[in-house]
């Protein structure tokens, strides 16, 4: 026996010792540790709500809120093996409700949001706040906060659900309750526990908190205001609207925990992007996701070379690190979105890039 077989022989020894041992030789496997930019698995994806309106329809028509409890249809981006994910760290969703439905109430740990496209008669009760919602309205159901859902209307209502479902089960995390109990009786809605209006009243005019209420309303920190209306937002877009705004981001909002001026929620960010008449935002990059949906207008928006062109109530996402830049086509447009940004910030993971029309590439300060 030659020394290189003996050497050979070794090896191979040594590699079915470590697999019988439940070890892996880290030089079989360095390209997938050592990976020099993010790899996402989800891809930039567009779904058009010309596609998924007849099919919301059908569903409304054929499945009994009985056997679905929420009939969502879910994103499953087409790079994630059929997951209900539309990226790796956030799950979305279209759902519909038809007059006189509900939905039983339950909490969990993933933090939950609802984002109204149609119909009007909608509502949300949090920890026994009734919120009637319509077209544009943001309702927060944060993780641990008592959730029922409803249609007091005439038509069905339309709502998109943004839930960071698959951050937290990546983390073991996820924990879903339906017992909710109130005088000793478990039960299936909530009774209402707060006054009508009760966190615009509270919460939504901007630099005034009130000083004579806990702000803490669940479990954990996250924002006490759970509304956000279209029409605040909406005037604060146009309030802003002839200023030079962000090459990257034209006029963006954020929605803020009035309390301490952060995310609405510890995980994600809510945003709504104003885009003037023909506005093209400069390309960015980013180590968060991000999902868009659109409420106004029409325009397109581009993702790592890929033109995707959008009208009202399509949504479509863009992956960790992935080159984007929307363009409004056809007047103003608005653009709601959500990324995980919050988790990646306290994680230390935000980074943030540019890329001028020349093509150099530049950090941008994550604030
Ligand atoms: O509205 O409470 O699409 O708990 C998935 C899970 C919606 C909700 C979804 C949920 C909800
Ligand atoms: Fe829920």
């Amino acid at each position: 026996m030659t020394m290189e077989l003996d050497h050979a022989g070794v090896r191979a020894q040594l590699s079915s010792d470590a697999s019988a041992l439940n070890l892996v030789e880290f030089w079989e496997q360095r390209m997938e540790i050592e990976i020099e930019e993010p790899r996402p698995r989800a891809v930039p994806y567009h779904w058009q709500w010309s596609d998924i309106q007849p099919r919301l329809a059908v569903a409304a028509r054929t499945v009994p809120i009985e056997e679905c409890e929420r009939r969502a249809l879910v994103f499953a981006n087409p790079g994630l093996s059929g997951k209900p994910y539309i990226t790796q760290t956030i799950f979305a969703a279209y759902s519909l409700y038809n007059p006189g439905e509900q939905a039983p109430v339950h909490r969990h740990t993933p933090n939950a949001s609802r984002f109204v496209l149609e119909g009007k008669g909608g509502f949300t009760v949090v920890n026994g706040e009734k919120i009637l919602m319509s077209r544009g309205d943001l309702v927060l159901t944060p993780n641990g906060c008592w959730h029922d859902h409803g249609n007091e209307g005439t038509e069905p209502v339309i709502w998109v659900d943004v839930l960071d479902v698959p951050l937290v089960e990546s983390l073991n995390a996820t924990m879903f309750e339906f017992d909710y109990v109130e005088d000793e009786q478990r039960r299936t809605v909530q009774s209402i526990a707060a006054p009508s209006g009760h966190s615009t009243h509270l919460y939504s005019r901007g630099g005034l908190t009130p000083t004579f209420v806990d702000h803490r309303r669940g479990r954990v920190d996250h924002s006490p205001m759970f509304v956000y209306r279209w029409k605040d937002t909406r005037a604060a877009l146009d309030a802003m609207s002839s200023l030079p705004g962000s090459p990257y981001d034209a006029i963006t909002v954020e929605y803020t925990n009035p309390v301490s001026g952060g995310p609405v929620m510890q995980t994600m960010s809510y945003r709504s992007t104003l885009l003037r008449a023909g506005e093209r935002t400069l390309p960015q990059r980013r180590t968060s996701s991000s999902v868009f949906v659109v409420l106004e207008g029409t325009g397109k928006t581009e993702i790592n070379g890929k033109t995707f062109e959008w009208k009202p109530n399509d949504v479509f996402c863009a992956p960790p690190w992935s080159w984007y830049q929307h363009e409004s086509t056809g007047g103003e447009a608005a653009l709601y979105s959500v990324t995980d940004e919050p988790a990646l910030k306290k994680l230390g993971l935000m980074r943030k890039q540019a890329r001028n029309d020349d093509g150099t590439i530049f950090e941008l300060e994550v604030a």
